[in-house]
């Protein structure tokens, strides 16, 4: 099998995919494709044409055949063993799952440069810097056409405008946010969820130390993580150094009498192992103990750190069992744009953001505009920036 690569250009992808259909048929493979302006100054003004790389495997070239005949030989054909025809069979499939990757990789390229193409050198400036800031395509391509609804095209280069107009956006979608609030006459219950690492433990060490020291209230403290010594020490170091009292629960089973045991209280936090998101069997176990404790907020605790794909595997597994997010380290990263995905598929209220590892002081109560400032960060130097704001006035 050999490959024959041929150029095509043309004016349009669907015009040049058909010239390629019917000159290397629909077996062709694409290489590439990319876009360029034709003509014109320094690329500016051209046409825009569309360049694709196709290629086809043609059969092997005949072998030349020998001036005189070849002396007669006896070839023994062995017909293929079971093994073989086997192994022939797994590369095909091989291959073609290798052909599909590459034109699914060309798709996907082609649709980005589109995307790239669709914005204007204003926007696109905008678009990496979301990109930078860790906000998913989607993302940004919804932040970036709200720009274009706000803000007349003669103003968008006015960095000032473009991230006033970001600044907006994003807090309405963070509009969703809610502390924890207390009921009368009986305890509010708070339980941390969320994978290990993510500051469960220090976040309900924070959260107690503010509401009992500094608002006075009566807490106290559950501790259902008995996986590991360190974490039952942990809590109980801080309820020492808090003041207030912490309970061991081995079990699903013991949280009732716990809770019960605590029924004077006005707050009261469950800490849970950080359970890994694969592991089903421990799963089971925290649904178990969510089932008997009933708590007012099952708060899941997402770390800024996590990227993406960890984020959106986190979610699925704790979608049911969560009320309210918690987001953590945000004093870790600087691309923490990707939270913006997580609010919008759980639609959960975000209760608090934390930010470093001093207990009590690195948190704070959640609010749209905060949560804006760290979902987009500070924006780009503006102080050059001349545009006046005239929105400003009426907020
Ligand atoms: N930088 C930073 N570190 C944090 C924050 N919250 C917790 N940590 C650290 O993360 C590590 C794990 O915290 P821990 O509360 O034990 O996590 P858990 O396993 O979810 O209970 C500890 O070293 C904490 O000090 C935060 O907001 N910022
Ligand atoms: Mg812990």
């Amino acid at each position: 099998m050999r490959m024959r690569v041929k150029r095509y250009v043309g004016e349009s992808v669907p015009e040049t995919m058909g010239r390629i259909k019917r000159d290397l048929g629909t077996d062709a493979i694409i290489l590439q494709t990319r876009q360029f302006r034709d003509g014109g100054f320094f690329g500016l003004f051209g046409k825009m044409k569309v360049e694709i790389t196709a290629a086809i495997e043609e059969q092997a070239p005949p072998v030349s055949v020998p001036e005189a005949p070849a002396p007669p030989r006896v070839i023994v054909q062995e017909e293929p063993a079971p093994q073989q025809a086997q192994d022939t069979e797994t590369l095909q499939q091989e291959l073609l799952t290798l052909r599909q990757m590459i034109e699914k990789m060309n798709q996907n390229l082609l649709n980005l440069n589109m995307e790239r193409q669709a914005w204007s050198p204003d926007l696109l400036f905008w678009a990496e810097y979301l990109h930078g800031r860790g906000m998913r395509e989607a993302a940004i391509r919804g932040l970036l056409r709200q720009v274009q609804r706000d803000i007349p095209e003669e103003h968008r280069s006015s960095r000032r405008a473009v991230y006033l107009s970001l600044q907006r956006t994003v807090s309405a979608k963070c509009a969703n946010t809610q502390p924890i609030q207390l009921k009368p006459g009986k305890p509010c219950v708070v339980a941390m969820i969320g994978p290990t690492g993510v500051g469960k433990t220090t976040t309900i060490g924070k959260l107690a130390a503010g509401f009992s020291i500094v608002d006075k209230r009566k807490v106290a403290l559950i501790t259902a993580d008995t996986y590991r010594v360190a974490a039952v020490e942990q809590l109980k170091t801080f309820g020492d150094i808090i003041g207030v009292p912490v309970e061991v629960v081995m079990a699903p089973s013991g949280i009732t009498e716990a809770l019960a045991k605590h029924a004077d209280k006005e707050l009261i936090f469950i800490d849970t192992a950080g359970r890994s998101p694969q592991n089903d069997l421990h799963m089971t176990e925290l649904r178990s103990l969510l089932d008997k404790a009933k708590p007012d907020y099952a708060m899941l605790v997402v770390s800024a750190t996590m990227n993406t794909t960890d984020i959106l595997q986190v979610v699925q597994r704790f979608q049911m069992l969560a009320t309210d997010l918690i987001f953590s380290k945000l004093d870790e990263t600087l691309c923490a744009g990707n939270l913006l995905t997580l609010i919008e598929q759980t639609g959960f209220p975000v209760s608090y953001i934390t930010n470093g590892q001093n207990v009590p002081d690195d948190i704070e109560v959640a609010s749209a505009e905060r949560l804006a400032l760290h979902l987009l960060g500070g924006g780009p130097d503006l102080s050059a920036d001349g545009y006046k704001d005239d929105t400003s006035a009426e907020e």
